[in-house]
């Protein structure tokens, strides 16, 4: 306790001593403090049982308001109207300048103070005559401010005008108990050993359990925004029956991030400007061989009805490790696993980061989560890719879909996916799709007939979207505000 509450304690069982009874607006106004601190100091005396019987009651008070305060001092406005119409009269435009002129005059006019004088040449303003009008509103307040009452219909009116407020002071009564001392004991809040050895337990104070005493509150983790809409689109995938990837190998080889998928060597993507490529360890080669293989002769000669691309596809080129540019790179060790223990229907998905050696800008980093779908059967169509991106999405309250020829080296046909953005006005792309090429699916084995039908979007931008985050780096990154962390609402994809 507080050495000031301390002497507050003693100071009001001492008064309590001598007196039968104290109220606490009463004492808080003696000593000069705060009423709430002397309900505090009472609080405490009563977790000794008994020391004080404490009977709370309500009693009400009248105060000014700021308004009244000022009315109080400077006189109502209709009363300092009157003063200022000098005795030859004045135009009301002179006399009424502003919102409480315009309070003033309705109220001297209607109070028979003034009137309007039409029988000069211009219209003006007069004092009545024979009047000596007494500012009784002003009087009124002036009996409020000192605590003395007032006719309850000068009450009303002063409370009308918001002119005198009513304050509900909640006070206590208290008297001696029947354990009252000047002198409280501290109570008990431990049982030691030493107490139950010498048996000074039986004769101690012990403080009561406080039942409704809140726990304190843990300082738990709160989960990134990226993650919680992570574990949204996670949970879509998995009501859909798609078996999550492992994903957990940022670093890869140029043969299943880019040569498998039947990305030519040449491919402005796999320049160094746009791709991280790893110094060390700089190669790989435990991709297998009688698939690199296929793979060289589908990209150098062509095959499966393909002209390939037609160049000298190089080992040393596929070797060079990187950091994956996206996470179709699993996707395609996924289906090669598939195909090389005996095909059967599946459906996969990822969600994890991926790198690119791009420029940054307010929306874009060095590196983003990609969200990837796929679907690998006998004879899927691109209906059948447009029908279950109509799902996915709609699993995540988008209904209207439209959907965009586009590019991609390792599907044909490719698709952008667009949606209408109700907050943002406009049509907002929300993905990429499309066809895998048989020049990726045949030589991994997958037997003719399989199709593979795929999509992929971002984790960043729904997520930007949804907390109307501007800039990637109030969402990620070593200057985010963790406060944002801790304050976001539990995520529901609403677009
Ligand atoms: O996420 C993207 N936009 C998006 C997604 C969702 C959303 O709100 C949710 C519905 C509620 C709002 C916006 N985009 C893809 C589109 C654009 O943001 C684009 O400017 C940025 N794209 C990233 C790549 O940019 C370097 C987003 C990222 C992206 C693009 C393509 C793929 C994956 C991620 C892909 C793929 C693919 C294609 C075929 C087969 C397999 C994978």
């Amino acid at each position: 306790m507080a050495e000031k509450e301390a002497d507050l304690v003693t100071d009001l069982l001492q008064h309590l001593s001598i007196s039968d009874r104290v109220n606490s607006v009463e004492y808080a106004a003696e000593k000069n403090v705060d009423h709430q601190k002397i309900v505090g100091v009472i609080k405490s005396i009563q977790t000794h049982v008994g020391v004080v019987d404490a009977k709370q009651q309500s009693s009400s008070t009248w105060n000014l308001t700021t308004e009244g305060k000022s009315l109080e001092e400077n006189g109502s406005y209709e009363f300092v109207i009157y003063q200022r119409v000098p005795e030859e009269g004045i135009a009301q435009s002179e006399l009424v300048k502003d919102k409480k002129d315009k309070i003033g005059f309705s109220k001297a006019m209607s109070n028979k103070w003034i009137k309007m004088d039409k029988s000069g040449e211009k219209p003006k303003i007069v004092r009545m005559d024979g009047i000596n009008p007494v500012d009784k509103v002003k009087e009124c307040l002036k009996l409020v401010k000192n605590g003395e009452s007032i006719p309850d219909k000068d009450r009303s009116d002063l409370k009308k005008r918001k002119l005198i407020e009513e304050i509900i002071v909640k006070s206590y009564e208290i008297s001696k108990g029947e354990n009252f001392t000047t002198k409280l004991q501290k109570a008990a809040t431990d049982l030691t050993a030493q107490m139950i050895q010498d048996g000074s337990w039986k004769n101690t104070d012990f403080k009561d359990y406080n039942y409704l005493a809140m726990g304190i509150k843990p300082q738990a983790g709160h989960l990134h925004p990226l993650l919680k809409v992570r574990s949204v689109y996670r949970q879509i995938f998995l009501e859909m029956g798609f078996t999550e990837m492992p994903t957990n190998n940022y670093v890869e080889s140029s043969f299943w991030n880019f040569d498998a998928l039947f990305q030519p060597q040449q491919h402005p993507a796999r320049d160094a400007h746009d791709t991280f490529f790893i110094a060390d360890p700089a190669e790989c080669n435990t991709f297998p061989a009688d698939y690199a293989e296929r793979v060289k002769k589908v990209h150098s000669e062509g095959g499966y009805g393909s002209q390939g691309y037609r160049y000298d596809w190089k080992y040393s080129e596929a070797k060079k490790n990187l950091l994956r540019t996206h996470t179709t790179a699993v996707s395609s060790r996924m289906l090669y696993k598939a195909a090389q223990e005996g095909f059967k229907p599946c459906k996969f998905f990822s969600i994890d980061r991926v790198f690119r050696n791009e420029t940054l800008d307010a929306t874009h980093l060095a590196e983003f989560h990609q969200v990837e779908g796929v679907v690998a059967d006998y004879s899927v169509t691109l209906g059948d890719l447009m029908g279950v991106l109509q799902a996915f999405f709609h699993k995540l309250g988008i209904r209207k879909l439209r959907f965009k020829p586009a590019y991609n080296p390792y599907t044909e046909p490719s698709m952008e996916v667009f949606s209408y953005h109700e907050g943002l006005k406009k049509w907002v792309e929300i993905g990429n799709s499309g066809v895998f090429r048989p020049e990726m699916l045949r030589p991994m084995g997958l037997p003719e007939g399989v199709n593979v039908i795929a999509w992929g979007l971002s984790l960043e931008r729904p997520t930007m979207i949804k907390y109307g985050i501007d800039n990637i780096r109030d969402l990620v990154g070593h200057k985010i505000n963790l406060q944002m962390v801790h304050d976001n609402p539990v995520c529901r994809m609403d677009f």
